[in-house]
């Protein structure tokens, strides 16, 4: 269980309708655009690109009383990447999914625990993802898909890749919180997930927190997801997100961060998600995500 083989299948989901701001949906090309095939064939790993996914393009706002926005879409894509995942996993490819909005998490981890029953997943944010269709105040499923792929909240989302399908709360760390709402402050300590904040990165430093972090992801599963949303950073280094958040992760915490992962060698895929390039300056976001993902696939300073 690990960053084991040297195939990697790229796969682009350019969907921004799980987000409130338009232009998430160009993130995977941006991010492709920052030299990203480049990077990792340097480090000796075989590409296979399969391009991106195909969105609807919806034309009409959300519908008036529809709880949550452009759900049957977002269901519909994440049932593909679920499939699409699975495919590439089951022929011994390790899955890259490029975002798009976080709720394409629900499709990347149902189809690697098809192949992974006991995943651990390490969720990189500002936020925490777990509202549920009863919780949310703003009805964006990007703020939904962890709950989701816990097991909880609308079908549509639950059921994606089967409902039996899903994440135990004692195997999911989230790391850089610093927007949690109320429903989700109740959601992750009924559940008992373990969140560690900004404020728990200042006191005990990225060392500390990612040696408990990863114990916590390997601890008696097969293999870890890297689930990261680019609002984890500080949008000093990281502007060009949707929802950004001040005091954010900063660019060599989040550096030491992948590397760690990489030298636990305990990666079984992982996803890049919330570049927004319209929300960008001059596209250093997804070269930010881009030089993460190079310190995840093994580049090293010396
Ligand atoms: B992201 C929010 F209310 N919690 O549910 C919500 F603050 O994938 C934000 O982490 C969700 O960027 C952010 O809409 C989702 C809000
Ligand atoms: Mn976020
Ligand atoms: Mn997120
Ligand atoms: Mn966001």
């Amino acid at each position: 269980n690990a960053v084991k083989n040297n195939n990697i299948s790229i796969i682009g989901v350019p969907l921004q309708y799980g987000a409130d701001r338009k232009g998430v949906d160009l993130g995977p090309d941006a991010i492709r655009g920052a030299n990203l095939h480049e990077r990792l064939k340097a480090l000796g790993f075989n590409i296979d690109d399969l391009g991106d996914l195909t969105v609807h393009r919806i034309l009409t706002a959300p519908q008036e009383g529809e709880k949550l926005k452009h759900l049957s879409e977002i269901a519909r894509v994440n049932q593909e990447l679920c499939e699409r995942v699975s495919s590439e996993m089951g022929k011994g490819q390790f899955p890259l999914v490029l975002g798009g909005d976080h709720s394409i998490a629900i499709g990347t981890i149902k189809g690697v625990l098809q192949h992974v029953k006991r995943l651990g997943v390490i969720w990189f944010d500002a936020h925490t993802d777990v509202n549920t269709h009863e919780t949310t105040s703003s009805g964006n499923i990007h703020g939904m898909s962890l709950a989701a792929a816990l097991g909880y909240g609308h079908p549509d989302l639950v059921n994606i890749g089967g409902a039996e399908n899903k994440l135990r709360p004692e195997n999911v760390v989230i790391i850089g919180a610093r927007s949690i709402d109320p429903g989700e402050r109740t959601f992750l300590k009924e559940k008992g997930i373990k969140v560690f904040t900004m404020h728990d990165i200042d006191r005990n430093g990225m060392k500390q927190v990612m040696e408990e972090a990863i114990e916590i992801v390997t601890n008696g599963t097969d293999g870890v997801h890297l689930s990261l949303d680019l609002d984890g950073m500080d949008p000093g280094v990281a502007p060009g997100v949707g929802t950004p958040v001040n005091g954010g992760m900063s660019y060599r915490e989040s550096h030491f961060a992948m590397e760690l992962l990489f030298e636990r060698n305990i990666l079984v895929s992982a996803e890049f998600v919330e570049v927004n390039p319209m929300l960008d300056q001059h596209n250093i976001t997804a070269v930010a995500a881009v030089e993460l993902i190079g310190s995840v696939f093994g580049e090293r300073i010396l």
